[in-house]
């Protein structure tokens, strides 16, 4: 699987890499980026091999300076880019990802950025980190998830102090908050995602997704319903 405009592939041995790679453009994220997240996402999803998918950007500068604002000013009316998300909707698939997803992010991480971090499972972010959601002063809301998925990480406060003042966070705010579970140096940041990536690979996957599916499924249940699913996937392991 190889040979996309926007996306690099590797797998070395268990885990799967994928690099967002406009540099030029910050790793803003356009329509082509969608297309050949899509393919590569679907692919990795039945793929056995790959246990674990590490995200990270090209270049020096950024992860992902969120949309492609260039392309935004051209794209379709949004009766038409409503009806291409119905049939490609690349956030109901990282959504719906089995195995573990981790994001090495550095540098800008905006808008968009963020979104496709906040649907990876672990964040791991370089010192040079830069956070911030400007949809809403940009008169939108965040449409790639991050109205959800932002309060299931950082609770009721830290949420709607990002997206209504969408003001920068540095890489020790974000840690603070909670919205990255690592701060490691920049030259750090790769291999700190390779080990975790690898330590998560060498255990059981079923275990792994069942774990996984567990807390990600369970945190939109009540308690006893939850304790339900727990234990339902608990006896889906066989040894
Ligand atoms: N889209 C397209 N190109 C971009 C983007 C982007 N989001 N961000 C940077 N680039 C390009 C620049 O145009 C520049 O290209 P060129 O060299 O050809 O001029 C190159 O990347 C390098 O960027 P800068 O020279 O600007 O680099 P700086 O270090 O000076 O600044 C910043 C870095 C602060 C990240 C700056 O580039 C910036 O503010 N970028 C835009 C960030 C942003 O607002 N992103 C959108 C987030 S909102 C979102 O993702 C949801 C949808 C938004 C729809 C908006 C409708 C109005």
């Amino acid at each position: 699987m190889n040979g996309f405009e926007t996306v690099l592939y590797e797998k070395h041995q268990s885990v799967a890499h994928v690099t967002l790679n406009r540099p030029q453009a910050l790793n803003a994220y356009n329509v082509q980026m969608r297309d050949d997240l899509y393919e590569v996402l679907s692919a990795i999803r039945v793929d056995d091999e790959a246990r674990v998918v590490v995200f990270s950007g090209a270049g020096e500068k950024a992860f992902c300076a969120g949309a492609d604002l260039r392309e935004f000013l051209t794209a379709p009316s949004a009766v038409k880019a409503r009806k291409i998300r119905a049939v490609r909707d690349l956030w109901k698939l990282f959504f719906s990802m089995p195995q573990p997803l981790i994001a090495a992010l550095h540098g800008y991480v905006l808008g968009s950025g963020i979104e496709i971090s906040l649907f990876c499972d672990i964040r791991i972010a370089s010192e040079d980190v830069v956070f911030g959601l400007p949809e809403v002063g940009l008169g939108i809301l965040p449409a790639a998830g991050a109205t959800q998925t932002l309060p299931r990480v950082l609770g009721l406060a830290g949420s709607l102090d990002m997206l209504l003042t969408g003001r920068r966070l540095t890489g020790q705010e974000a840690l603070a908050m909670g919205l990255v579970n690592k701060l490691v140096p920049r030259d750090k940041l790769m291999e700190t995602a390779e080990e975790m990536a690898k330590k998560i690979a060498s255990y059981h996957p079923a275990v792994v997704q069942n774990a996984k599916q567990a807390v990600r499924r369970g945190m939109d249940l009540p308690l006893d319903q939850g304790l339900e699913l727990e234990s339902r996937l608990a006896s889906q392991i066989k040894r």
